[in-house]
């Protein structure tokens, strides 16, 4: 019964080399289904629903749209899931509350999104003082004890901006040029690697200057503002490096309204590779988007699965990414599930 289950999540996974391994776990802290509620079970004996505590971020851009259905799609009754799902405004204490708030009512795991990296040691210690198992998605936390949580699973960021960077060095720092960041939500795993990677892979070419640096939350209101105080203190901007596509959007529409052209008098170089960033893309408003995969749904399914049947899972799970120029965009955008 679990095995079927377990083939049918494992079908809808892109990321095959997971590092799962179907032996058991020696650490002795994997939970069983005692206690678990057993509503909405289709598998067979009562009581082998995984009661799932999520945490989300906010719903701050169209990737996380698009990773929060992809988590509600896949932890599902029919899959095998009860699914307790609350968005935090990209507050940190909301998501501390709810992750608290899981704990009381003894679900079997618990998987969150960190808004921020720092801050949450107390709460996952909590969290393993209880004995249910902690799941990080698409965002890290810095923490000295890794035993706080069993994986995380997500991109590599530094990786992200790099690629960004490398493309920005190759094709547009072959002369002299002014570039401003419009910066992820301020202390989030995404922004302080994004802009690592693009900052590592720009050091050595004397062409590219950051000129100016500042957060728009993620937000395409936040990119369009931070864009619009940019364009008032600086003529001379060459590029805008994005750390996601709903602030480039924004950017696009600070630009537009300052009687320039996006993409031509303006670059754009973004990351995520969300339908309305690849749009965006295709016509000509941006050059460039290193994608970031937001569908961890399957993924996060099999890994509790495994967790749940006895087996152990890699303490770090890198998801794959592609990148789009612009022809690219429009080869790619028909089939967009996102
Ligand atoms: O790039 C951005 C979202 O954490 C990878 O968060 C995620 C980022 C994503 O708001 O659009």
């Amino acid at each position: 019964m679990v095995s079927k289950k377990f083939s049918m999540l494992a079908a809808g996974v892109a990321v095959l080399a997971l590092g799962l391994s179907a032996c058991s776990s020696d650490d002795g802290d994997t939970k069983t289904d005692a206690g678990s509620s057993s509503t909405g079970d289709t598998g067979g004996s009562s009581g082998d629903t995984i009661k799932v505590g999520f945490s989300q971020v906010g719903a701050e851009s169209g990737w996380r749209a698009a990773n929060t259905k992809s988590i509600q799609d896949t932890l599902t009754k029919e899959n095998g899931f009860d699914l307790s799902f609350s968005d935090a405004q990209q507050k940190q204490e909301n998501q501390i509350q709810a992750i608290r708030s899981y704990i009381a009512q003894g679900v079997d795991y618990i998987a969150f999104s960190p808004v921020v990296e720092t801050g949450w040691d107390a709460v996952l210690q909590e969290a393993k003082s209880a004995n249910i198992p902690v799941i990080l998605t698409d965002r890290a936390v810095d923490t000295q004890d890794k035993t706080l949580y069993k994986t995380f699973i997500g991109s590599d960021f530094v990786e992200e901006g790099k690629r960004v960077g490398e493309w920005v060095s190759n094709n547009l720092g072959t002369e002299p040029i002014n570039v401003v960041e419009l910066q992820g939500t301020t202390g989030s795993a995404p922004a302080i690697d994004r802009k690592q990677g693009f900052l590592d892979a720009t050091k050595d070419n004397t062409n590219i200057k950051i000129i100016a640096s500042q957060t728009g939350d993620f937000t395409r209101d936040g990119g369009k503002k931070v864009m619009e105080g940019f364009l008032q203190s600086n003529p001379d901007i060459d590029v805008v490096y994005a750390h996601n596509d709903d602030m480039a959007l924004g950017a696009i529409e600070a630009i537009e309204a300052a009687g320039k052209t996006p993409g031509k008098d303006i670059k754009i170089v973004s990351i995520d590779g969300v339908k309305d960033g690849m749009t965006a893309l295709s016509e000509g408003k941006i050059n460039y988007i290193v994608e970031c995969n937001p569908l961890l749904g399957p993924d996060l399914a099999k890994i509790i699965q495994t967790l749940h049947d006895g087996g152990t899972v890699e303490p770090r799970i890198v998801t794959q990414d592609g990148a789009f120029d612009q022809e690219q965009a429009k080869a790619a955008l028909p089939d967009r599930q996102y």
